[in-house]
């Protein structure tokens, strides 16, 4: 018996429109420029049958570290279509830290922005990497150069359902990051369920347009956004970057957007944001961290549009979802939803036992979503998942009577700041290395603009005095700006416990009015 086919490409490729020369994307920010879906198809295939022509190994890894473009986007397509595994990376991150995901993940090929060619290369060839390439955000680069004399035509590489389709590196609470592998299958599965369960409409009911103005390194802009445009053959109008001004312009023109909560927070911000501007949307989505009632309320009262928040992982795409069809009940500020059909959660209690309603405990899913594992590790594999197989989130929280599921805290040491994960202990790892730092706590207080900030605790060693400012600039040089603190304080010692353990609960309560 052969098995079907499930590489996501030939899934997204099979929900193209039938009129090819339709737009599929416009870009948004400089001049526009059309791309078809017929461009698309075209553009993935060269990529793809470049890849082929490499003589890879069978799961060869691409890792990729560019800026945003449409032909980034292309470049993951192609990844998928060839039957290669995906590897993004945060453009923020410095050498160091890409030195350490291509150390672990051993990537066959790079695809790097040509600024950073010089360093990048060095250390990818080093690895045992055999290709480098460039990619600008202006369609330029050698990836592209090296791809046009190939065929537009390419057959989408056969994948079952377990096939390795990408790996997401997310940091860990205590050590090095580690790599979520997920499936072909796990994303189809995700992408089928929020298609239907976010109401996408094709054609028929007048067809969707999203606004794409999200990073595509992470779940949320790569995956749940792209995803879910493509699959259901909806136009996207494109912006590189996020710019509250010009996404207010074009929202006439769209149907849906996603974001995550400084998003919305900057579009309140912005005086062209108004009801009017808000006319033909159909769906605000909201997601990757927690959206205050304040701006859920404050949204509602601006443009008569009622945010749907949701909530997912790297490991485990999306998990709940607020109601898209009043049928299924009410969109509620402060609670991410009810599970996705298809997606098991349950509350955990410290007793081993699952919760009641309204008690609080650990948050824990299956599903088909659910990805297989952190890459060569399978030891942390084994911690993340109870004996039953359902996978740890680390969140914390609470289902209500109605089933919606509020999320309370987390039970790992993480700071979310504008929908990007700063790991405290990685930041803390670099600070203590620093001359005059005896040791350091990083916590995460409320910003009204990106959720959480990130600052820093740190006492000196006897007789240093370490200045905050140069701290900071040494973090800029070492790691990606969004996990360096806004903020260093020294002081003499850091309140502990009687076992010795730092109470970051009392930094929080100290620090917690800095940006208020
Ligand atoms: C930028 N800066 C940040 C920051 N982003 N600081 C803290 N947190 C952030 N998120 C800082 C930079 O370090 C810099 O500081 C200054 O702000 C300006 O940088 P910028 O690059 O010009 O910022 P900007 O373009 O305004 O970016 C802000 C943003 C961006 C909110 C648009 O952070 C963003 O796109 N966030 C979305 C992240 C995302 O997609 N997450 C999804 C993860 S998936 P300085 O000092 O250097 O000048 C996931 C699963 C799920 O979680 O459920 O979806
Ligand atoms: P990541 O590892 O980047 O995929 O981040 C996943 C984490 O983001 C989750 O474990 C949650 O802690 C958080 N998250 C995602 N969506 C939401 C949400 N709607 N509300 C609160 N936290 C969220």
């Amino acid at each position: 018996m052969t098995t079907p086919q499930q590489n996501l490409f030939a899934a997204l490729r099979a929900a193209f429109p039938t009129d090819l020369d339709r737009t599929a994307i416009e870009t948004a920010d400089g001049t526009p420029l059309h791309y078809s879906w017929r461009d698309l198809d075209r553009a993935t295939a060269r990529i793809a049958n470049l890849l082929a022509s490499l003589d890879l190994p069978e799961g060869a890894r691409i890792a990729v570290q560019t800026e945003k473009s449409v032909e980034a986007l292309m470049l993951y397509l192609a990844v998928l279509r060839a039957g290669f595994v995906y590897l993004p990376l945060n453009n923020a991150y410095q050498a160091g830290e890409v030195a350490y995901f291509i150390g672990n993940a051993e990537p066959s090929v790079l695809v790097c922005s040509g600024k950073n060619f010089g360093w990048a290369s060095r250390l990818a060839f080093t690895a045992g990497t055999t290709h480098v390439f460039t990619l600008n955000d202006d369609r330029t680069g050698t990836l592209l150069d090296r791809a046009a004399p190939h065929s537009e035509e390419h057959e989408p590489a056969v994948k079952h359902a377990d096939d390795l389709a990408a790996i997401l590196y997310t940091s860990g609470t205590t050590g090095r990051s580690k790599g979520a592998m997920l499936s072909h299958g796990n994303w189809l599965s995700n992408a089928l369920t929020l298609k239907d369960f976010w109401g996408w409409r094709g054609e028929a009911e007048g067809g969707d347009v999203l606004i794409h103005a999200l990073p595509i390194f992470h779940v949320h802009g790569l995956f749940v956004a792209s995803h879910g445009a493509l699959l259901n053959g909806s136009k996207m109008i494109w912006f590189n970057r996020f710019d509250p001004r010009a996404v207010a312009e074009r929202l006439p023109e769209a149907t849906v957007f996603m974001g995550v909560p400084t998003l919305y927070v900057r579009l309140l911000a912005e005086p062209g944001f108004t009801a009017q501007a808000c006319r033909n949307m159909r769906l605000f989505i909201s997601g990757s961290a927690p959206l205050l009632i304040d701006t859920f309320e404050a949204f509602r009262a601006r443009s008569g549009h009622t945010i749907l928040e949701r909530y997912g992982m790297s490991e485990t795409i999306m998990l709940c979802s607020n109601p898209c069809d009043a049928v299924l009940g009410e969109r509620r500020g402060g609670t991410v939803g009810l599970p996705l059909p298809g997606v098991g959660v349950r509350v955990i209690g410290d007793s081993g036992q699952p919760c009641v309603s309204g008690e609080i405990g650990g948050i824990e899913v299956t599903g088909p979503n659910v990805f297989a594992g952190y890459w060569r590790m399978p030891e942390k594999t084994r911690e993340e998942f109870a004996a039953d197989g359902w996978f740890k989130t680390g969140d914390v929280g609470r289902f209500d009577e109605q089933g919606y599921v509020t999320i309370v805290g987390r039970s790992k040491d993480l700071i979310i700041s504008g929908g990007y994960n700063v790991y405290p202990a990685e930041v803390e790892g670099y600070l203590n290395e620093m001359p005059g730092v005896a040791e350091s706590a990083v916590i995460g207080v409320p910003h009204p603009d990106f959720g959480e900030a990130v600052i820093a605790v740190v006492v000196a060693r006897p007789s240093a005095a370490p200045e905050p400012a140069a701290l900071v600039a040494a973090l800029k040089s070492s790691i990606a700006n969004f996990k360096v603190p806004k903020q260093v304080f020294v002081v003499d010692a850091l309140p502990r416990n009687t076992m010795g353990k730092v109470q970051k609960n009392l930094l929080r309560d100290a620090h917690g009015h800095l940006f208020r």
